[in-house]
């Protein structure tokens, strides 16, 4: 019953039997002409390409921004090397501690606009697709170069959702490092498609001005009718009768983006939601009590001892002396309680209350009052366990090195005995199982 309302709404007659058309000779599908779907064409494209624009931009965007959020520039940050031209950029633009959700909604958008996006891209690839089997395959220069930038737009556009999806699932089976690959992947993935709206606006425009912008989307099954196939190299030579209208086509893809957007979408609102990020390994609930919430790394994977955090822990403060306290004294200088969000780059996020001592007062217990960097270094040696903060970061009162959360004490999986919580902090720098702080500057 549900199959055959979908069927209808979609547009598809499970009967028809496709009407013979012209056919092709039968040459395999390295021919223009063995593509004879008659939706092919440069309306179907310039559709998918006005939603996968926008959706392609706040990625773009909000990863700018995210890299931005990193502060690369400081000490211990840098994730993808050298800058280069862009570090004095990054270098102005000191990431707030702010509003404390800022990140959280960057990394939100970015995630759920970029797998929101996969469906559309991969739609508008299976629409483009005869027309890597042009020929001549290079006509003259003009259209050797747009060839090569087509090629690198869908090379790298590939490329940065292949490992952005990777990133989110935690899995890293190739080997190079995944920040700067998806991050100079996205450069790349950038100039080609700005070349590539450059150069491909007109077209956009007369598939519109000639088709209308949503009436094929009216047309059934079975008046569906092909575009002329001089119209684009995408459009098929020898069109065969319709399987399903285009308003069945775009309907599935849409649902496809919106149902992974929703995915996305409860993994970083969180609340009620949460239960809709199928796809996210961390999406889901763990546990109960205090501490049930996501856990990035745990302990164990991180390699951290019971015997490193039991009564011999102590937090070393460097800055203008130095000094060690214990847990226990920790907890009796005066701590400030925060609700603040942990919340990932890899679009998940969580807001906990958390309590402990704010880095402001243990900056002033090193005779750092104002300091420009606060280095952080975690029990765990890897690059995971160092995080440089900024001076807005450092310094703002509700920045706490956390003791507890909910009410309970922290658990080792998030980061017992003391950890790093800051207002719109990545939360790749919220560092866990800390051992020392050092206040540099002022
Ligand atoms: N030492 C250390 N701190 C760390 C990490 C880590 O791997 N090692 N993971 C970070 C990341 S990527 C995130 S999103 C948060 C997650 O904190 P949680 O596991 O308590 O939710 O911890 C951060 N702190
Ligand atoms: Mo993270």
């Amino acid at each position: 019953m549900l199959i055959r309302l979908l069927q209808r709404a979609f547009g598809i007659d499970p009967e028809a039997k496709p009407l013979p058309g012209p056919q092709p000779p039968d040459r395999g599908p390295f021919r223009r002409d063995f593509w004879r779907s008659p939706l092919r064409g440069p309306w179907l494209a310039s559709l998918l390409s006005s939603a996968l624009l926008p959706l392609i931009l706040i990625c773009a965007l909000t990863g700018f921004v995210s890299h931005v959020a990193y502060d690369s520039e400081l000490g211990a940050n840098s994730v993808t090397g050298d800058d280069g031209l862009l570090t004095p950029i990054y270098a102005a633009l000191d990431w707030p501690a702010g509003w404390a959700w800022l990140y959280a909604v960057n990394q939100g958008l970015h995630v759920i606009a970029g797998l929101a996006a996969i469906p559309i891209l991969l739609a508008k690839l299976w629409t483009v697709i005869p027309k890597l089997w042009e020929r001549p395959a290079l006509r003259s220069l003009a259209h050797a170069l747009e060839r090569v930038s087509l090629a690198l737009l869908v090379g790298a556009s590939l490329f940065v959702f292949f490992t952005g999806v990777l990133n989110i699932q935690i899995y890293y089976p190739f080997g190079f490092g995944f920040v700067p690959a998806h991050y100079y992947g996205a450069f790349i993935f950038m100039a080609a498609l700005t070349f590539h709206v450059a150069i491909k606006l007109p077209d956009l425009a007369r598939a519109f001005r000639e088709r209308g912008v949503v009436a094929p989307l009216r047309e059934d099954r079975a008046s569906t009718r092909p575009e002329p196939p001089e119209s684009s190299e995408s459009a098929p030579t020898a069109p065969r009768a319709a399987t399903i209208s285009r308003r069945g086509f775009v309907g599935a893809v849409g649902l496809g983006s919106v149902g992974l957007g929703l995915m996305a979408a409860g993994q970083s609102v969180g609340g009620p939601l949460r239960p809709l990020g199928l796809l996210a390994p961390r999406g889901q609930y763990y546990g109960t009590g205090p501490n049930d919430f996501q856990v990035n790394k745990t302990a164990t994977s991180a390699g951290i001892m019971p015997a490193q955090t039991g009564a011999s822990w102590r937090l070393e403060l460097r800055g203008g002396r130095t000094l060690e306290l214990s847990r226990e004294e920790l907890l009796r200088l005066p701590l400030s309680t925060q609700k603040l969000p942990i919340a990932c780059v890899e679009g998940w996020s969580t807001t906990q209350t958390w309590t402990g001592v704010p880095l402001r007062d243990l900056g002033r217990l090193a005779g750092v009052d104002d300091p420009d960097e606060l280095f952080v270094q975690s029990l765990q040696e890897a690059v995971l366990g160092q995080t440089t903060l900024n001076n807005s970061q450092a310094s703002d009162p509700r920045s706490l090195l956390a003791l507890r959360v909910n009410g309970a004490d922290l658990s080792l999986n998030h980061g017992f005995p003391a950890r790093i919580i800051v207002p719109a902090l990545p939360g790749v720098h919220n560092t866990k199982w800390v051992q020392r702080l050092e206040f540099r500057g002022a």
